[in-house]
Parts: structure tokens; C-alpha cells; sequence
């Protein structure tokens, strides 16, 4: 499928990550030496010692790269992969190894702590990235690179005698070698990919194994569980998401992968259950995933603390992509939604308007003292939304044989092959600022296909015409999708109403930070209230039942986004001169919030930064 952007919203995101973001990783990766460390001469005692996953780093930049010039042709930008390109080429071991830090910095360590280190990981990436390069240019010498690092890896991971029963302890391999079994056909990828996730988790366990091969006792593992790398269980044995959350979403895109390849039902119920425990206890209303620092990911269902979440970027991105994998397996809406979700709020919150500056964590709320910063040692997240953002496509349609699914809203076109006939289905809209979408179907002579609309979990009202008449949508709804089933004229014409009042959502009653307060949300962008627009102490400003909001789109504002507007009350600090307690009630007065797109903030002047705000109640006890 050839998929254009070209709406207000995403495709000069596109832009910025070609102009601004991409460039910018690649310098701030020469700077700290992760390009310069594929030389392989650094040496003890020189600065930039390579880091365990620096070739990731490197690995997904050349990854966006390659989808930015699948759309954006870029020669110097290709030059600058071909280079980087040839060095990782030279760093390939006589064996097919190839890992910079285990080739300079502690070569006899090679496959010795699975568990902590990022061997396996570094090697999916660049597996991803081959594939990347290849699809978009045709060129071979990282795919042939990386095919050949699989292959020794083949070579060394599996059951037969001699080899290592092991399987990485940050998942990531396992999807590419999927990947790589799709481009190539060769099965021996596919059941290595088998191999790693069905033997995660077996006991004797490796990770106990290769510690105590090590000369440490297991026991004094320093996360405590191995609960951490989601191997206290055997995959299909799994009921919820658990540990560090970046590293179980790969897992569940595996696991999604193998079960859409071979049919596997117990590893599709394995994803359905563990999304349901996901989606349904454990998710930020931002699409935010893995509410603690201490272990990068979950703690308790309900446990969603708004100052003090993780919310790493790469573990929204992580979501989007298992969405997706579930989205091909099982058109759901529901998978759908937590994609859109995660896309318009906790992912994109991940890089500045200016693309130039990133989060790592994605708080809800905030005292003005957390920005976004140019690189981070730990710098997953960059290039994860450059790859993301650059191959923002891929998310928007799919196709099931005859049936054009479309999940996502973005202005644009999509061309398909369907029944041995191009189709081109035009989308025209302002979403997500507007819920009005157009669609034109350019054909050259009439198609039998089927075409899919998503009506948004979040629309509550929405009107659907064909050719100017109605169609009855409850008549064509299946799993969130009106589905259109017919003979396709040249020049049919659609128009899908999707009403996007402003909603106070509440949360679950269990999410103690959030009792009294609402979010804001209109259509699938998540709202938050800034210092710059409503002064600080932001805690004490509640929302009024009858707020009157009032959404405007202001196009000087953050680059052109829809405000809301509306009313409030504070608590005047002017009486409370000289004291910390008292029994008078509060003197009230009124106070206009305004509220912008929770992805967007941190983009003025610093200051606090609230999602959920308090409302003045609205029921009474009955
Ligand atoms: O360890 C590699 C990456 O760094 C993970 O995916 C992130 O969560 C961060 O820990
Ligand atoms: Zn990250």
C-alpha cells in the first residue's frame, strides 16, 4: 500500500522530523561517540567508552532515516546512511558477530548476561534497520550485514546440542526476526523468533543458569524478579502486563507476530488477556504506559500517579506498535482507539514542537521543573519517534484480502491493489481539530471491495452519507467499524460526521490520585491546563459543572491547535495572610481556564502542567 500525508496535523510533524529531529540524533549520536565507536578502535582510557545499547540507538535513527526517504527523497541524508552503512558493515566480526561494545570494550563477556545486558536487543535493531534500508532504497549491504549477524545467531541460540537455550532479557529480536522471515521466506528465522519467546521463562531458568555461570548467585539479582524481563512465567501462561513495560510491549508484538504467522491461539489469548489487564488497569488516559521509575514500568493495577509517572515515550511507542499487530490479527476498534490514543497524547509529547529536545518520561502533572532535555544518556526514546513518526503510514490503513480498513484519520491518499485493480481512496479532513472526513474513491472502472471506517470508542454521535445519502450506521457496525461492502464506483463519494464535543472523563474510582477530577479530552486529544495560560497553583482550580467550554482553533498557538476554554473557580490566597489553618470556608472566585493539547506542552515558558483538575462535584447523594 502507497500511503501519502498531507493534513495540517501530522504531516509537518513529518516534516520537522526530517529537517530538525533526524539531523539532530545524528549529531548529538556523533558527539557522544556512537557513531565513531563502529570504528571499533576505541580503546581503555580514550572518552566515549561504548555503551551496551548504543548500536540501538544508531540502529533505529538509520531505521527513520529509511522511512523518511521512502517518502522524502533526501540525497545528502542517503549519502549520510550509505557512510554509516559501509562502517557498521566493516565492524562484522569474521563469525557474523557485530556489537560494538562486546567487540571493544569487554569481548570475553560475548552472550555471558542475557539478562542484563543488550546483545540481543542492539541485534534486533539493526535487523530492523536492514530491513528499513532495503524496503525503501532497494539497497542490499546492511540487510546482507545484518542477515549474516542473524544467521550466526541462529547459529548459536536454540535447542540442539551445543547451543545456548537463552533468549534476551530486553525483548526486541524476537519481532525482527518475524520481520525478517516475512522479507526473506527463510523459516529459520521464524522459528528462531519461536525459539526465544516459547523458551522465556522455562525453568531450570537461563537467566539463573548464566549468573551462576558467572559466579553470581542468582538470588541477588538486582530487580529482584524476574518478573522484570517478563520471564517469571512462560509466555502463554501470562495474564498481565509486568516489569519493565518498554521490554514487555516488544514481547507482546512477538507474540502477536507469531500467533498472526502460525495460527498460534494460545499466544493470541496470551495478547488478548494481557491487553485487557493493560487497557482496562493499568493504562494513563494519555496512552502513557508503566507508571514507575523504579523498574521503568508497572506496579499495581489502578496505580497511575499523575506527578510521579514514568510513562517512558518508548513505551507509548511500544503500544502503537502492538495496536497495531493486534489491529491485523483482530480488527478491532478497541485496538484502534488505544493506538489513536497513544499517538495524539503520550508519544507525541515526546519531542518538542521544535523536534529538536525529547522527553523520556511523560508525566501528567507537573511543578514547572521538568522539560524536555537534547540527549539523554539513555536515549531510547529519539530515535523510536523519529522511526515512529516517519512511518506514521503504516498505522493509518490496512488491508484484509478485499477490505481497505481505515483506523486513523489523517488527510491523505492511500493506493491498493484490490481484486487485480488499483484503488485510490482519498482522505480529507482537519482532524483531529475536526471531526469531519471526506473520502473520494478514484478507480478506473468499479471494484467489489469492502470499506471500513473506524467510528471513533470516543464518538458518541456520528453520521455517515454515501454518494449525499444516509447510511444506517447501526446496520453496518461490526467491532467498532461501519463496514461498507459494495461495488465501488469511480468517483464515490464519502462523508463521516464524527461529533467532538469537549468530555470531562472520570476516572476508575480506584486511581486515588484522581478522585474529584476530571480530564479534559475532546475528540482523541487529551487536554491539559499550563502555568503560562492560568498562573500557577493549579491543584486548587476547579472546574465548574456547567463550565461552558468553548473550543477554538488558534493558529498562532503551538503551531495551530484548538483551545478550551472555560469556567472556574480558586480560592482567594488573599485571606489566608498569616495562616495555615482555619475554619472559615474558602472565599471563592471566579477564574477562566484555558486548556491546550496535552502533547504540546512544555513549548512555552516552564511552569506547572496539570491533566487532571479538580471539579466541583456534580451529583448530589441519592
Ligand atoms: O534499555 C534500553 C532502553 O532504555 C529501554 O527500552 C528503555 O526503557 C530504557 O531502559
Ligand atoms: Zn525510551
Amino acid at each position: 500500500m502507497r500511503i501519502t500525508i498531507d493534513d495540517t496535523f501530522w504531516a509537518p510533524r513529518q516534516k520537522t522530523n526530517a529537517e530538525v529531529t533526524l539531523p539532530a540524533i545524528y549529531q548529538r549520536c556523533e558527539e557522544t561517540g556512537r557513531i565513531a565507536a563502529w570504528n571499533l578502535n576505541w580503546q581503555p582510557g580514550l572518552s566515549h567508552e561504548p555503551h551496551i545499547f548504543w548500536d540501538s540507538d544508531v540502529a533505529k535513527w538509520i531505521e527513520a532515516a529509511a522511512y523518511s526517504l521512502e517518502t522524502q527523497p533526501n540525497p545528502a541524508l542517503e549519502r549520510q546512511v550509505d557512510a554509516l552503512v559501509d562502517r557498521i558493515a566493516a565492524a562484522q566480526q569474521p563469525d557474523g558477530y557485530l556489537n560494538t561494545y562486546f567487540t571493544v570494550v569487554q569481548p570475553e563477556m560475548r552472550w555471558k548476561n542475557l539478562r542484563d545486558w543488550h546483545e540481543l536487543y542492539c541485534a534486533g535493531h539493526l535487523i530492523e534497520a536492514g530491513i528499513a534500508y532495503f524496503q525503501a532504497m532497494g539497497k542490499h549491504k546492511l540487510l546482507q550485514t545484518v542477515q549474516r549477524y542473524a544467521d550466526y545467531i541462529d547459529s548459536e541460540f536454540g535447542d540442539k546440542p551445543g547451543q545456548k537455550r537463552g533468549y534476551p532479557g530486553h525483548e526486541e529480536i524476537e519481532l525482527a526476526l518475524v520481520m525478517m522471515y516475512r522479507l526473506t521466506g527463510e523459516k529459520r528465522y521464524l522459528k528462531l523468533a519461536q525459539f526465544f519467546v516459547t523458551e522465556r521463562g522455562r525453568q531450570p531458568h537461563y537467566f539463573d543458569l548464566e549468573a551462576r555461570a558467572r559466579g553470581e548467585d542468582p538470588t541477588d539479582y538486582w530487580a529482584k524478579t524476574h518478573a522484570y524481563t517478563q520471564s517469571h512465567l512462560q509466555v502463554r501462561e501470562q495474564t498481565e502486563p509486568v516489569g519493565h513495560a518498554v521490554r514487555g510491549l516488544y514481547l507482546y508484538c512477538a507474540m502477536a507476530d507469531l500467533a498472526a504467522e502460525t495460527g498460534d491461539a494460545e499466544l493470541l489469548a496470551a495478547c488478548r488477556r494481557i491487553w485487557a489487564h493493560l487497557t482496562e488497569r493499568r493504562l494513563y488516559i494519555t496512552g502513557g504506559v508503566g507508571s514507575s521509575a523504579a523498574n521503568e514500568g508497572y506496579t499495581e493495577d489502578y496505580d497511575l500517579p499523575n506527578e510521579s509517572a514514568y510513562a517512558e515515550t518508548c513505551a507509548a511507542i511500544g503500544l502503537v506498535f502492538w495496536a497495531q499487530r493486534m489491529l491485523q490479527l483482530d480488527p478491532d476498534r478497541r485496538y484502534a482507539d488505544v493506538m489513536e490514543r497513544a499517538l495524539y497524547n503520550g508519544v507525541l509529547s515526546g519531542v518538542s514542537l521544535q523536534g529538536d529536545t525529547f522527553f523520556y518520561e511523560n508525566p501528567l502533572a507537573g511543578r514547572g521543573d521538568h522539560h524536555r532535555w537534547r540527549w539523554h544518556k539513555c536515549s531510547c526514546c529519539p530515535p523510536n519517534l523519529a522511526r515512529l513518526l516517519a512511518s506514521l503510514g503504516r498505522y493509518i490503513y490496512s488491508q484484509a484480502e478485499a477490505a481497505l480498513y481505515v483506523h486513523l484519520y489523517v488527510a491523505g491518499t492511500a493506493e491498493l491493489e484490490i481484486s487485480g485493480q488499483t484503488v485510490r481512496l482519498r482522505q480529507e479532513t482537519a482532524y483531529p481539530w475536526d471531526g469531519a472526513v471526506r473520502f473520494l474513491v478514484e478507480l478506473k472502472s468499479a471494484v467489489d471491495f469492502t470499506l471500513a471506517l473506524r467510528i471513533p470508542g470516543w464518538c458518541r454521535d456520528s453520521r455517515l452519507e454515501l454518494n449525499g445519502e444516509p447510511v444506517s450506521l447501526p446496520e453496518v457496525m461490526c467491532k467498532g467499524y461501519a463496514l461498507l461492502k459494495r461495488t465501488w464506483q469511480p468517483g464515490d463519494r464519502l462523508q463521516l460526521d464524527l461529533a467532538m464535543p469537549v468530555e470531562c472523563l472520570q476516572a476508575h474510582p480506584a486511581v486515588r490520585e484522581n478522585t474529584g477530577r476530571v480530564a479534559l479530552q475532546r475528540g482523541p486529544v487529551v487536554y491539559c491546563l499550563e502555568e503560562v495560560d492560568n498562573g500557577s497553583h493549579l491543584h486548587d482550580l476547579a472546574i465548574l459543572p456547567d463550565a461552558g467550554f468553548d473550543a477554538q482553533f488558534e493558529p498562532q498557538l503551538l503551531g495551530g491547535v484548538v483551545s478550551i476554554s472555560g469556567k472556574a473557580l480558586r480560592r482567594d490566597l488573599r485571606d489566608w495572610q498569616g495562616k495555615l489553618y482555619r475554619s472559615e470556608p474558602p472565599t471563592l472566585r471566579a477564574a477562566p481556564f484555558k486548556a491546550v493539547p496535552y502533547c504540546a506542552w512544555d513549548n512555552r515558558d516552564p511552569g506547572e502542567m496539570a491533566v487532571w483538575v479538580r471539579q466541583l462535584a456534580v451529583n448530589s447523594c441519592q
